[in-house]
């Protein structure tokens, strides 16, 4: 397999659709489209053409081709789409005919992106943006990955690279001139003071960047409490379905159910547990149990959810000391007013999953507190942890040339250039070998 293989993938998703686009992408592109279509259509203008089984002369299809010649394509090479009509009948077979060319094979997951990566058409950023794209659910998601993938992030990283190659140079003119006294000493200060501006705004995007990965993995909201107090009715009237068992025999809920939910652009995944209890019935609610609370270790929301009518549910388990939502369930049951009770400690809400009384206030107060966590988020600079790795450490690089002194001018060039390099690192500018798995395998077939 070599990257002068030509390769097709279905770019459109699985099974029956209107139209079902296959891509290719290689130097034998030309060749092959002529086989089937008959002819190389004008390039970049969709034309209608029957498909046809070169060794048979069957016509599998007529489809709209658009032939698309390197270096103005995606991916840098010869390129073209043949836009068929979706059955998986139709599909396959052109798939088959095309896997029997000779010097042509199915792509790679990410081929198409890594193919356009390799050869320039976008940077590192932009293709990890690209795929934050192609995986985005909710609109917070999309707006950070367009920010990615359309170049503005990576427009403000080659910036910072300039201005450390010009604080390098600005330090080496110095080092050509450590014969004569003064002249280095003069312009240390001019040099440092440059160097701290970046070192700040770098570090304040960092900062400003530290909720970006729950942007894109989802903020964790976990629903905790005894059983029977109404756990699983409550993950249902989140998610407006029933996606758990709701039942009135304790301890029904044996694992953990996930449903994601889009709130206000942001992601959330709630988790239903099993009810806490130290009196389980067998050794399956025990791993229930013992799964709840692992979940409830990781939340990034403790909800405790109780009710009047399970005596002692509103004592904690001892796996949680202060829960971030209280939530009395069952309002229904009782003569008292429901909603947000305003207690400054542990936000308790009094609701009824069966009335849904209360259950809008509790979905209005869970985004305002999103709001306040993912803070804006949506333009964060840095969106992954590749990227903050690259940032802390050039960060790390810029302290050590702030510490060297204006006498040791190389040492502080030598500090600048490793921090240019992690800069670098970032749109893939050097030596990213270790990361290029990683990130295209993550795209889907066709990509
Ligand atoms: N009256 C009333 N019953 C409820 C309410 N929410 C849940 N229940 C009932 O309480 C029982 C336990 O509910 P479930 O959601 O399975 O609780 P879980 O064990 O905590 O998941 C079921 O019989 C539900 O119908 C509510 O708001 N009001
Ligand atoms: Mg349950």
């Amino acid at each position: 397999m070599t990257a002068s293989d030509t390769i097709y993938a279905l770019s459109s998703g699985a099974g029956r659709a209107a139209i079902a686009v296959i891509r290719m992408s290689g130097s034998h592109t030309p060749e092959v489209l002529m086989r089937m279509a008959g002819r190389l259509p004008t390039a970049r203008k969709l034309s209608l053409s029957a498909i046809r089984n070169d060794r048979t002369g069957e016509i599998l299809d007529k489809a709209m081709v658009v032939w698309i010649p390197g270096p103005g394509s995606f991916t840098g090479e010869d390129c073209a789409e043949i836009h068929l009509h979706g059955s998986p009948a139709v599909v396959s077979a052109v798939m088959e005919l095309l896997s029997a060319q000779p010097g042509v094979r199915p792509a790679e997951p990410g081929e198409f992106t890594k193919r356009g990566f390799l050869n320039g058409k976008m940077d590192l950023v932009e293709a990890e943006g690209l795929g934050d794209l192609l995986q985005a659910r909710t609109s917070g998601q999309r707006r950070q990955a367009f920010q990615q993938m359309s170049g503005q992030a990576s427009s403000r990283f080659e910036s910072w690279r300039e201005q450390l190659m010009q604080i390098r140079a600005h330090i080496e003119a110095g080092v050509d001139f450590a014969d004569e006294p003064g002249v280095a000493e003069a312009a240390a200060p001019a040099i440092d003071m440059s160097i701290r501006t970046l070192r700040s705004q770098i570090s304040a995007e960092l900062h400003r960047s530290a909720g970006s990965e729950l942007l894109r993995d989802g903020f964790r909201v976990v629903l905790a409490g005894c059983p029977n107090t109404g756990k699983s009715s409550l993950l249902n009237a989140l998610a407006g379905r029933e996606a758990a068992i709701v039942s009135d025999l304790p301890g029904t809920t044996r694992d953990a159910i996930e449903v994601t939910l889009e709130l206000d652009g942001m992601p959330v995944i709630v988790t239903d547990t099993a009810g806490l209890r130290s009196d389980v019935a067998d050794a399956v609610e025990e791993e229930g149990v013992r799964r709840s609370r692992q979940h409830v270790s990781r939340a990034d929301l403790v909800v405790w959810v109780w009710s009047a009518d399970v005596i002692g549910s509103r004592s904690l388990d001892s796996s949680i000391e202060q829960p971030d939502m209280l939530i009395e369930n069952k309002s229904d049951l009782r003569e008292t007013e429901s909603g947000l009770l305003r207690n400054d400690r542990d936000a308790s809400f009094r609701i009824s999953c069966q009335t849904r009384e209360g259950i809008d206030g509790l979905l209005a107060e869970l985004v305002s507190r999103l709001r306040k966590r993912f803070g804006d988020v949506e333009s964060a600079l840095f969106v992954s942890a590749r990227q903050k790795l690259a940032a802390e450490r050039s960060i790390r690089y810029l302290n050590d040339a702030l510490d060297v002194g204006s006498e040791n001018l190389e040492l502080k060039a030598e500090d600048i250039r490793r921090a240019s390099e992690e800069i670098a690192r970032l749109t893939g500018r050097v030596d990213v070998e270790e990361w290029l798995g990683a990130i295209f395998s993550r795209f889907c077939i066709g990509k």
